[in-house]
């Protein structure tokens, strides 16, 4: 019994602790020493854990640090919420979920939290699937976060500022837990690269002219990328993820997002990159948009556009666009046009997006337009939309889209785009798409061309992951950090949060991993936006600036990226980055005379692409082009891969795109134009709602067509978002509710519905469970809901309320202020909020000295009196009343929750005692004072085996009959392992009118053992056209009973009848043996034949024509679908019609050597399917 006592053989845990061992949390505890520490559980988590505790010193109002040692749930679904405050209402300051690394390994990162107020209310929820190690952390008063990296002193000036601790710096260091270093290596001021200036908040280095980097030690330009960070002043702004960010001269807006912490009225923050200070913009008049999430802003002359997204008070997605007047500083609702039908009905239009991207794009025709591109939509799911919405005739299009090639593009949500003007395409990358019931997150390139509405496909990052942030500099797309945990079954240890860099060369259509930042405490992220600042240097490159996002809590700090230059390298080779023959492995050297060092102007990630023809031919035969590419143009090249350059002759320089021929041939070959049609638009829907809310498509049952006259629709199924209900949501496994949120939602959006942790607690198949404070009935139940307390009467019973509360009190909802305030005159002195009243009796009794109820009263019964006593029924905690039984004679009791009547007699049932089970070989008539019995036959001996613990517990009685065939006695022989009273009777009927009712002949009491003979002359039994019946009624025994009994009647006839029965039946065994034989032969036969059938069905697998697509065969990635991955999936799904299960196919690719080939006449590749 670790957290408990062991009594009598059984672990009694201690107050917060559950489980047969009392190793898991559970309920609520309380913690008021200045340090101590906290964990789930020594092992794994349990499932369904939910558990919290309440930090608050008795000696100390300082700040709180809170260290996690170790902190591992599943991401996305497994969150532990800690509130700066005594309530589940205080401000939350972090929703930890997913993995961090205990100091000394890899990505190595020991979050760390300050709660200022000193106290802190932390809650741990895990759900019903998937468990893992859990947590483990610290607290202590009056310290600072990180110790101050013993770079300062932490001091007791408290700074009444959020989360800012409370170190004093010593020389050199700076930030709020002196994480970093002021100046460093004196700004290199030793060589004269630069020298350490006073500056506004911290001092920093100002790098002489061919200078750069954090202590200017870089040549500038140079060539390689120089990461910095630093702290925002968060006096200015709040922390936030999915928030929209834009970059337009020096100065970078920043609206809305999810934000921890005390809500905040205004929601546009503004960078001024010169002076480096954050500003709140305060609006000149009152109308401003509700704080939202996930939506979008583009900038546009002198204005902000914001669009879509989710408002954070009621977790709805909306289809606003407001307009922010940089000049008057003032927001505009827009009412807009649509030039299609917007309302899906009429509460939902199909605007409402989030998780969406827009553009700003100038099309062909000079028209400028926001093209906003998928998101996640409540009924439409992942939306596969293209909009534009036309500025100045603010009016929405919804084009149709066509694709090259034949993959569907499916709808993203969380993905980003870029558009290049130079290609005059929309690059877009990543996102999360639905697959069946869940989510999969894809890391698919797409090009998509405003002008011709086609999408392409490029090139995979291989590296799924979604809310992730992209910007494009100098025809390179950086893209950074995003979540790319995928459903827990398949993330196979991916991180919830990357610190991942990559770039992806346009030019060039390859991808490429770059250095992660180092600078800060924690590189990762999600949810995080990244804008691009131009450089006020001409000989500097613009460079990247990455605001806050999520890794659990707000992230505090901004990161810039400056990427290296061209005009920092001197040679050709470098420039252009050739793949050195000085630096293949001697053995590939001797066969590489040519490969690779002819000479020709131009760009540099093609050229592993375009110039295999001067590889050796003898490499080429040897090895194949594919390994030549794969293990050569990333590992042996020269230069720097982040950098499309190209030499004039002269110097090396950005290699725009069209500036020489070469360049232009060099380009890999994307075609972005195609054909669209009606036809294939309808096709690329995999939605009914998407494709129904367009006029020119139909849903019908094969999927999204083309609408012709004589198309025959199919009603598109209810969307889980239109239930209202936890009861009308839960009746299909496609849906969950969210308690907290009211909200129904479908499972394969629930992480991207609530990326930070929105929903407390979910249910889903047919189960709903109380949830409001007001609902819960006993101390228990309440403090499992983390925002209720519960309010005893005072009479020590046990009785009282749950409300919503904190450790001061009940709170209630303010609507002047729109928080929630302590109200202590609600309950006056009987609040408990961490532990519960020792004496627990519902109101239905006093507690003696040790706690234990006395007596339970009102018919109640157990520990606490909170079942209903033997013969009353209900639910009788918190002192509700418990009913009378109606069984009349027929039970003593009913069931203490239902009141269904326990019926005392074996084969009598129904809710009342009024039927006869005749399933089991029980007849009568039970209504009334009927009751029924069971038919027993001659010469034959029963057994019964009434249990106590199955539905026998209640049984006293049990009658048999039965109408002897011989006019012969009957002897009866009785057994039984209880005593029982007898009462023997027989009932004469003549056409089934009963001929002097029954007639009771003995009654015999408290036998076990008993033998008695009916005499056929004395009863009349067997005679001709009357059917006497013997009647046995055994009565008053009590189970667990085995009851043997038996009616036998002999005669010389019946010994006749015995022999002809028996040679009849050795007959009957011979006729049986030679059937069976025949039996078994015609089931092989049937077996072969069903095989044979089924052989048929799997080879005519899979159902759909496919396309097959081997590239990179030799990293085993298959593109399957739209997408790539790295793991094989299924080419096909055919889902039965329950959802529940599925038939896919997948693709083998059998074991083959190298060179690549399979043995003579075979393919390499088969089909398998299985049933998931
Ligand atoms: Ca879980």
């Amino acid at each position: 019994c670790l957290m408990g006592d062991c009594i009598g053989g059984a672990c009694v845990c201690h107050n917060g602790w559950a489980g047969d061992l009392c190793d898991h949390c559970d309920g609520r505890i309380l913690l008021d020493t200045d340090n101590g520490m906290l964990s789930d559980s020594p092992g794994d988590y349990a499932a369904k854990s939910k558990c919290s505790w309440l930090i608050a010193p008795k000696n100390s109002t300082s700040p709180l640090r809170l260290s996690f040692n170790e902190f591992k749930s599943e991401c996305g679904w497994d969150y532990l919420y800690i509130h700066d405050g005594d309530s589940a209402f205080s401000p939350l300051i972090a929703s930890m979920n997913g993995i961090t690394y205990p100091a000394g390994q890899n990505n190595s990162y020991n979050p760390e939290i300050i709660a200022t107020s000193g106290k802190a209310f932390i809650h741990f929820y895990s759900d019903v699937a998937y468990t893992m190690s859990g947590f483990n952390m610290t607290y202590t008063v009056d310290e600072c976060v990180y110790d101050c990296f013993n770079r300062g002193n932490c001091t007791d000036k408290l700074i009444l500022v959020m989360s800012l601790g409370k170190c004093e710096c010593g020389n050199g260091w700076h930030g709020s837990s002196c994480q970093a270093q002021t100046c460093p290596n004196n700004c290199s001021a030793a060589q004269n690269y630069g020298k350490c200036s006073s500056s506004y908040p911290v001092d920093q280095c100002d790098c002489e002219t061919g200078h750069t980097g954090q202590d200017c030690s870089l040549p500038a330009p140079s060539t390689k990328g120089v990461w910095d960070s630093f702290e925002f002043n968060p006096r200015a702004t709040t922390p936030s993820a999915s928030y929209a960010a834009v970059s337009v001269d020096h100065q970078i807006w920043v609206y809305g997002g999810m934000k921890f912490g005390v809500p905040t009225m205004q929601d546009l923050f503004m960078y001024n990159v010169s002076s480096q200070v954050w500003s709140t913009v305060v609006t000149s008049n009152q109308t401003y948009p509700q704080s939202r999430y996930g939506h979008t802003m583009v900038a546009w002359e002198n204005s902000l556009i914001v669009f879509g997204g989710k408002l954070t008070k009621t977790e709805k997605a909306v289809d606003h666009i407001w307009q922010f007047d940089k000049i008057n500083s003032t927001w505009m609702k827009i009412d807009y046009d649509v030039t299609f039908n917007k309302q899906l009905n009429n509460e939902t239009s199909v605007l409402e997006l989030s998780g969406h991207t827009a553009d700003i794009v100038t099309l062909n025709n000079n028209v400028t337009i926001m093209l906003v591109m998928f998101g996640y939509h409540p009924v439409m799911s992942y939306s596969q939309f293209v909009y534009e919405y036309d500025i100045i005739n603010k009016t929405w299009h919804r084009p149709q889209t066509g694709r090259v090639g034949k993959n569907k593009i499916p709808g993203l949500f969380g993905h980003t785009t870029v558009y290049d003007p130079t290609t005059n395409l929309i690059y877009i990358h990543g996102g999360a798409i639905s697959v069946l019931s869940s989510i999969a997150l894809v890391s698919t390139t797409y090009a998509y061309n405003p002008n011709s509405k086609c999408f392409t496909i490029l090139k995979s990052s291989d590296q799924p992951r979604y809310l992730h942030s992209a910007s494009l500099i100098n025809g390179v797309m950086y893209v950074y950090g995003g979540n790319t945990h995928n459903d827990t079954n398949e993330s196979k240890g991916a991180l919830c949060y990357s610190p991942s860099f990559m770039a992806y060369n346009i030019q060039c259509n390859s991808w490429h991993t770059l250095k992660e930042q180092s600078n800060s405490l924690n590189p990762s992220r999600f949810g995080h936006d990244s804008v691009v600042v131009t450089s006020q240097s001409p000989t500097m490159t613009n460079s990247l600036f990455i605001f806050s996002g999520y890794d659990g809590m707000m992230v505090h700090d901004v990161l810039t990226y400056q990427p290296g230059s061209c005009e920092a390298i001197f040679n050709e080779t470098t420039c252009i980055g050739e793949i050195l023959r000085q630096n293949l492995p001697q053995k590939i050297q001797a066969m590489t005379k040519h490969a690779y060092l002819s000479k020709t102007a131009g760009c540099r990630f093609c050229r592993c692409h375009q110039d295999t023809k001067n590889v050796s031919k003898n490499l080429k035969k040897y090895f194949g082009f594919v390994y030549i590419y794969l293990q050569f143009c990333g590992k042996y090249f020269s230069g720097r891969e982040d950098l499309s350059c190209m030499w004039d002759g002269k110097k090396c320089g950005l290699g725009a795109f069209n500036d020489t021929d070469t360049c232009k041939k060099g380009r890999s070959n994307i075609q972005t134009s195609c054909s669209i049609t009606t036809v294939d638009f309808c096709k690329s829907f995999s939605n009914c709602y998407q494709c129904n809310s367009l006029d020119v498509c139909l849903w019908t049952e094969r999927g999204c067509e083309e609408k012709l006259d004589d198309s025959v629709g199919v009603i598109c199924s209810t969307a889980c978002s239109m239930a209202t209900t936890c009861s009308s949501c839960v009746t299909t496994g496609a849906c969950m509710w969210c308690l907290n949120q009211q909200q129904c939602i479908s499972t394969n959006s629930y992480v991207v519905q609530y990326p930070y942790g929105q929903c407390l607690e979910w249910t889903n198949k047919g189960s709903c469970p109380l949830y409001e404070c007001s609902a819960l009935k006993t101390c228990g139940d309440c403090q499992h809901n983390p925002k209720c307390g519960w309010c005893d009467d005072g009479l020590h019973t046990g009785l009282g309320t749950c409300m919503e509360g904190s450790s001061a009190g009940p709170m209630v909802f303010d609507n002047v202020t729109e928080n929630y305030q302590v109200s202590a005159g609600m309950c006056g002195t009987g609040w408990y909020f961490t532990s519960c009243p020792l004496c627990q009796c519902n109101g239905h009794s006093k507690c003696d000295a040790n706690n234990v109820c006395i007596n339970c009263e009102n018919n109640t019964t157990g520990d606490q009196c909170q079942t209903c006593a033997l013969g009353y029924y209900g639910d009788p905690r918190n002192g509700n009343n418990c009913t009378q039984c109606e069984c009349g004679i027929k039970a003593e009791s009913c069931n203490s929750a239902t009141g269904a009547c326990n019926c005392d007699t074996k084969g009598v049932n129904g809710r009342s005692c009024e039927a006869c089970d005749t399933d089991n070989g029980y007849t009568g008539n039970a209504t009334g004072n009927g009751t029924c019995f069971y038919s027993l036959l001659i010469n034959y001996q029963f057994t019964f085996n009434l249990k106590s613990d199955a539905d026998d517990t209640y049984v006293t009685k049990i009658n048999f009959k039965n109408i002897p065939p011989l006019e012969e006695d009957v002897q009866m022989n009785f057994l039984s392992s209880q005593s029982s009273n007898i009462r023997f009777a027989v009932i004469s009927t003549a056409t089934q009118i009963a001929f002097g009712g029954e007639q009771t002949i003995l009654l015999v009491e408290n036998v076990t053992d008993y033998t008695f003979t009916f005499y056929a002359s004395k009863y009349r039994i067997g005679q001709d056209g009357l059917n006497t019946t013997v009647r046995i009624y055994v009565s008053d025994f009590k189970t667990p009973s085995l009851i043997k009994i038996s009616l036998l009647q002999r005669s010389n006839r019946l010994l006749k009848i015995l022999l002809i029965l028996f040679s009849s039946f050795l007959v009957i065994l011979l006729i049986a043996a030679v059937t069976w034989k025949m039996k078994m032969m015609y089931d092989v036969h049937r077996l072969r034949a069903n095989r044979a059938v089924e052989m048929a069905e799997m080879a005519a697998r899979p159902f759909a024509a496919i396309d097959l697509c081997c590239d990179d065969m030799y990293r085993s990635t298959q593109v399957i679908g739209t997408y790539k991955v790295l793991t094989p999936e299924a080419i096909c799904e055919e889902k039965c019609s329950n959802d529940q299960v599925s038939v896919v196919s997948v693709f083998l690719w059998l074991p083959t050597s190298i060179p690549s080939a399979p043995p003579p006449g075979q393919c390499g590749l088969a089909i398998g399917t299985a049933l998931i």
